[in-house]
């Protein structure tokens, strides 16, 4: 039998932005780390924090602040992912590192992002599950009646990462069917299937079902479901049925899968992978669109030219990158000091700790141009906000009028 394994089929920019995300990945979860096993416990409570629930997101985090938004865009993170948001902040300039060894303390960074408590920037508060994530709806809809009634305004694309689990709240759902979104183009949704929510798995139905009310409500869907080494390989011969019965199983067994020994895979999956060594097993069943930033490039292409608010189902893995990847139970999982110490002495984890805000001498190749040249100024500059006669919106009264015992008759 003969063994290839994938070829390296990212682009430039892609290699530079996975050099971003390593060192993201690695400061949020140290960021986590130190809260609970390095700071002094003086109060014997538990701290707390998301270490699999944040490198779920950490692709998405680095496409978005790296790559996608624009000054003067709004996002609105999934609570979970805090540190990876605080993370991007300090590599961006926007967070003095003295906060990074402060997550979940006093006066420091908050469980969850916080518009009035964090000292970097947030644009909206989450924490409730579904009330940050249809924030940014309404600030479009108020956006679009500023623009039309002021003539200020505009231009602002508005972005909410949304973990699958919340997709269960009611709001939710009452946002997506606002007849009033209809026809707004600036509107990006982006739910993390990782497929877990707490210590749960997501039954896999749930999210076909899930993306059927959108469209049934009119918003544009996108799917950034595999990643291109598992396209590649659903091309070779036999690959046909790779991606049907990837696509086929049950949420359960494809964490299984995840987690399981090369011949399990082998077995499992049959004839596409034969072609394949055992050590890329891993890799490749877990190459998911949602760590695939070529395939989040297209995905997000695609929504953002929608006339439709626009939804992105990128699958994702939670705990990506970590030793608890995938594990059902890793909901409130903390690496052991064990865990992270060979990946504290890795060069991507001491540059992580080391590398502030990538001075231009140091960016990775690549990123000079394309990505390199917008970081400084991502949300750091921002849009001056609209002006107009604030003394009468609102405060105009309309006439009054006497109501009469008649008006009942
Ligand atoms: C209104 C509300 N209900 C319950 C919770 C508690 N809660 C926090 S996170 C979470 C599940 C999150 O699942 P998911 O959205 O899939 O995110 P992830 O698993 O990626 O963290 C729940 C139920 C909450 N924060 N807000």
């Amino acid at each position: 039998m003969t063994t290839t394994n994938p070829p390296e089929t990212r682009s430039d920019t892609s290699l530079a932005l996975d050099e971003i995300q390593r060192r993201v990945l690695w400061l949020a979860t140290l960021m986590v780390h130190h809260a609970n096993h390095v700071r002094p416990d003086r109060g014997g409570l538990k701290v707390g924090g998301h270490q699999a629930s944040s490198a779920s997101v950490v692709t998405l985090m680095t496409y978005l602040f790296f790559e996608f938004l624009r000054s003067g865009d709004r996002i609105s993170v999934k609570p979970h992912a805090a540190p990876v948001l605080h993370a991007v902040q300090y590599l961006l300039g926007n967070l003095d590192p003295a906060y990074l060894t402060m997550l979940r303390q006093q006066h420091g960074l908050q469980a969850y992002p916080s518009r009035t408590k964090d000292p970097d920037r947030v644009d909206f508060s989450t924490g409730s599950m579904g009330l940050g994530s249809i924030a940014p709806n309404y600030a479009a809809l108020l956006d679009r009646y500023v623009q039309g009634r002021f003539g200020h305004g505009g231009g602002r694309r508005y972005v909410s990462l949304v973990g699958d689990g919340e997709l269960d709240e009611g709001s939710i759902w009452e946002t997506v069917a606002e007849p009033a979104l209809a026809g707004l183009d600036n509107v990006i949704w982006v739910v993390d299937v990782n497929r877990q929510s707490l210590d749960r798995v997501i039954p896999g139905i749930r999210i076909r079902q899930l993306a059927a009310m959108f469209r049934d409500n009119g918003w544009h869907v996108v799917e950034a479901k595999y990643g291109r080494r598992l396209e590649e390989a659903s091309r070779r011969a036999g690959g046909d049925r790779l991606c049907r019965r990837i696509d086929e199983m049950s949420n359960e067994e494809y964490q299984f899968l995840l987690r399981a020994p090369a011949a399990v895979v082998r077995s499992s999956l049959g004839s596409a992978f034969e072609g394949y060594e055992d050590e890329a097993l891993p890799a490749l069943i877990a190459d998911l669109g949602g760590h695939d930033f070529d395939v989040l490039r297209e995905a997000f292409r695609t929504a953002d030219g929608s006339r439709q608010p626009a939804v992105i189902f990128a699958y994702t893995v939670k705990g990506w990158g970590l030793p608890i990847a995938g594990d059902p139970l890793n909901h409130q999982a903390l690496l052991t000091s064990e865990q992270v110490a060979p990946s504290a002495g890795s060069s991507a984890c001491r540059r992580a700790i080391n590398g502030r805000a990538f001075p231009r001498s140091r960016r990775p190749a690549g990123c000079a141009t394309s990505v390199g040249e917008r970081w400084p100024t991502h949300l750091g500059s921002p849009v001056p906000p609209p002006r107009f006669p604030m003394t009468s919106v609102g405060r105009t009264r309309a006439p009054r009028r006497r109501s009469s015992p008649s008006g009942f008759s």
